[in-house]
Order: structure tokens, then sequence, then C-alpha cells
């Protein structure tokens, strides 16, 4: 009894869990010293650590304190930014001396976070692994580290060695002074650059021209990965659909989905012509799809980058041969993205969600397609390959693509025609 109701007390946090929607008085804020990840976070109502990008989360007039294990960084009003320069600002007036990228306290902890970068290339960002945490752990609570002390006190410190020495980044001692300065210099005005929103979807144009400004200009954003700032539903944030469009900007288009199309021009049975090589059927029919495919992808609009391969079997192959096709688990779908089939089995389990009928420029054919296959995948009958598919003189089983139900790949009116007439082939995304 106690099983099930905490089973269900569990089940029911869960679904509160995941009813919420992100507070609207939660704000984002990003560490820079360059971008760094790692480093935690605590406010009255957030807590967490930064990713790559730096990202902290907050709430109007909360205090942030910043820490890398037991390493903890002064306190500071939460704001949209924290930089070293932010951070040590009140450590740096308590010792009289400006906040500053001259200040011991600024050059302290920017040469500490610089250091522990787990690779120690600077620009590409500052990581700190779990190894540097662990090593904090010589700072302990009844001891802390403070940054204000001098530069050189600072880098003679036992405890800094130790976790230079510890933490498994590639430096083992402090970066130079000036060179630290220089980087987080740099960093700041960096990251300092806004770019344009014009489609007000959170993400900025890289083609706009960057604001250096340490505040926010309207219309304006700091990151630049929108990739197309004319439409706000195209975004890294935007889920993949089948469009011939990259939606979620991951320069890849329409990924989790595989293309088929009718080709738009028709040929005899005989397709060992279009492999000059070896003459072989399947071959040269392949190159036949992918040559038609190639056409489309160049377009703007075009069908998504990859290797076509065609709908068709001979005595050694079925379709159905995973030699032959990649056998996809995502679904197959037409030029307009509307779905022939769940995945590989539903293209092969008797019929189709939608006829195929699309070219691969989206022109409508309603006509014979030459496939030998069954509505299962396999082999029609030896008989009806065209001599694999390489010859006129024999017969050769064609589908129909204006249709869905079996007989898209196995025609029962037109089951075969003589090779020497013409028809056309379906080609499958792999
Ligand atoms: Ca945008
Ligand atoms: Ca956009
Ligand atoms: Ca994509
Ligand atoms: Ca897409």
């Amino acid at each position: 009894m106690n099983k099930i109701v905490s089973l269900v007390t569990l089940s029911l946090a869960a679904v509160i869990s995941g009813c919420i929607e992100p507070n609207p008085g939660v704000l984002t804020g990003y560490f820079i010293d360059a971008s760094a990840e790692g480093i935690c976070y605590e406010t009255e109502t957030q807590t967490g650590c930064t990713d790559s990008a730096g990202t902290y989360t907050y709430q109007e007039g909360e205090r942030i304190t910043f820490y890398i294990g037991n390493v903890t960084f002064p306190n500071i009003w939460a704001q949209k930014r924290a930089t070293p320069l932010i951070v040590q600002a009140n450590s740096c007036l308590a010792q009289n001396i400006t906040p500053s990228l001259n200040c011991p306290a600024v050059i302290n902890m920017t040469r500490l976070l610089q250091s522990l970068d787990d690779d120690g290339d600077y620009s590409n960002g500052i990581k700190i692994t779990d190894a540097t945490v662990a090593a904090t752990a010589i700072v302990t609570l009844a001891r802390p580290l403070y940054f204000s002390m001098s530069i050189e006190a600072f880098e003679a410190d036992a405890r800094i060695k130790y976790i230079l020495e510890n933490g498994g980044g590639s430096r083992t001692s402090l970066i130079g002074v000036d060179e630290a300065i220089e980087n987080l210099a740099n960093e700041l005005q960096k990251n300092a650059l806004w770019y344009a929103d014009s489609d007000l979807d959170g993400y900025g144009d890289p083609a706009s021209t960057a604001i250096a400004s340490f505040d926010q200009p309207q219309g304006y954003v700091i990151n630049n990965t929108d990739c197309d700032d004319s439409k706000p539903t195209i975004n890294p944030d935007s889920t993949e659909a089948a469009n011939r469009i990259d939606d979620n900007c991951n320069g890849t288009i329409d990924e989790g989905f595989k293309y088929i199309f009718v080709t738009s021009q028709d040929n005899t049975g005989d397709f060992g012509q279009y492999d000059l090589v070896n003459g072989n059927g399947l071959t040269g029919a392949d190159n036949f799809c992918q040559s038609l495919a190639d056409d489309s992808i160049a377009l703007t609009d075009g069908l998504p980058e990859g290797t076509y391969k065609a709908w068709l079997s001979t005595d050694a192959f079925s379709v159905n041969s995973p030699a032959r096709h990649s056998q996809a688990s995502v679904p197959y779908v037409r030029y307009d993205g509307s779905q022939l089939a769940v995945n590989w089995s539903g293209l092969v389990d008797g019929s189709l969600d939608s006829a195929v009928l699309l070219d691969e420029q989206g022109g409508s054919i309603s006509n014979s397609v030459w496939t030998g296959t069954t509505e299962f995948g396999n082999l029609k009958a030896a008989t009806v390959t065209c001599n694999q598919w390489t010859a006129g003189g024999f017969a050769g089983n064609v589908g129909f693509s204006g249709v869905s139900t079996y007989e898209w790949t196995s025609s029962a009116g037109d089951a075969a025609k003589t090779c020497e007439q013409v028809a056309h082939l379906y080609c499958v995304q792999q």
C-alpha cells in the first residue's frame, strides 16, 4: 500500500513539475571570462552550474554567489553579466583600488579561471572539469581563499598550487599576468557585441552588423545563431520538420526524415547504360536517381543532401535486402513532407500512408514506375526485371505512383511492361 501511495505521489510530482512553465520572473545571465562552463551558482531561488555559454539564471533583486567546488567568489547583485571585474568590484573598492583590469583581486580571479580551463585554449571558452572541482577540496571553509591578496601572495599560495597541479587541467601553474589581462580585456570587448533579432525569436542574425554595448540595445540579442532572421519559426530552438528547410539551424536539412521521390524522367527497362563501368542495372538505376536528386539538391528549396537509391529488385538483391537500402527507423516522406511510412517496416508492410506521386522537384507524376518488387519489398519474379534492368526484349514489373495501395509498387492491372517501353523510378534517400 505504501509503495502504491509513494508511486502515485512520485508520478504526481512528475506531472506537476512537468507542467511548470519557465517562470517569467527568471532571467538569464552570462558568466564571462571567456564564456565559462562549470562554474556553479546560487541565488535565493536559483541554483545550477553554467553551461558552455556561461549561462546562469536569477531573479531581479537577488544576490548571486558563484563558486567552483570549495572556492567561493564574493557574492554580487545578480545581473545579466558576471565578469571578474563585476564579481571583484567590492573587493577592489575595499582596498581603495578602482575596479579595473589593474586591480589585484580581478587579476587573481581571472588568472585562476583561465588557468583552470581544461584544454588551456582560452579562445574556445573556459571549461571547469569535475577533477578541478575535486581539487578545490583543499580550500576549506575554515580558511577561505581571498582574492584580494597581492598577486605575488596569490601565486605563492599553496592551495592555488595544489588546485592547479591536481585539477587535471592542461596548465599546472598560473597563466602570466599580462597574458591574463589581455585575454580578459579582449573577451569583455568581444562579449559586448549584440546582434539584430529582426524576427524577435531571441536569436540574432550573424549577418547583421554587431553593436558593441554593455547594455542590450532594443531589438538586439547577445547570440548570433539564427540561420534565418526573417522567420521566427526557424532558430536553434525549433523542432526539425520535413519541409526541405533547416528549421533548427544545425546546418542539416530535415535530419530525422528520409525522402522518396518518383523520377521526373522516364526510361526504358535498361538502366545498365547509366553504369559506364560495369553496365550493372541496379548501379545504373542508382546513378539515374542520384543524378536527378543532385539537380534538386542544388536548388535553394530542393531535396536534402544525401545518397538516393532506386527502389528496384533483381534476382540477387531484393529491395528489402539490407545490402541495398539503409532501412531507416525514421519516417519516409515525399517532396511536400507528407508521410509515406513511419519507417522502413511501414514501407514494406503492404501499403503506403500516401502515394509517392511527387518528383524530385515537387511535380506531380501519376504514372508507371519500374520496380520488380512486391508490396513487401521482395522480388516480384525473376522474369520481370528486364534482365536485371539491363536490356530490352524482356518484361519488367511496374507499380503506379498515383496510388498508396499495394499497387504503388506492384500494379495489378499493369503488372508488367515490355522493356522497350518507358516508366519512371522511385528513388529512396539512404
Ligand atoms: Ca532572430
Ligand atoms: Ca529565426
Ligand atoms: Ca536541421
Ligand atoms: Ca526541416
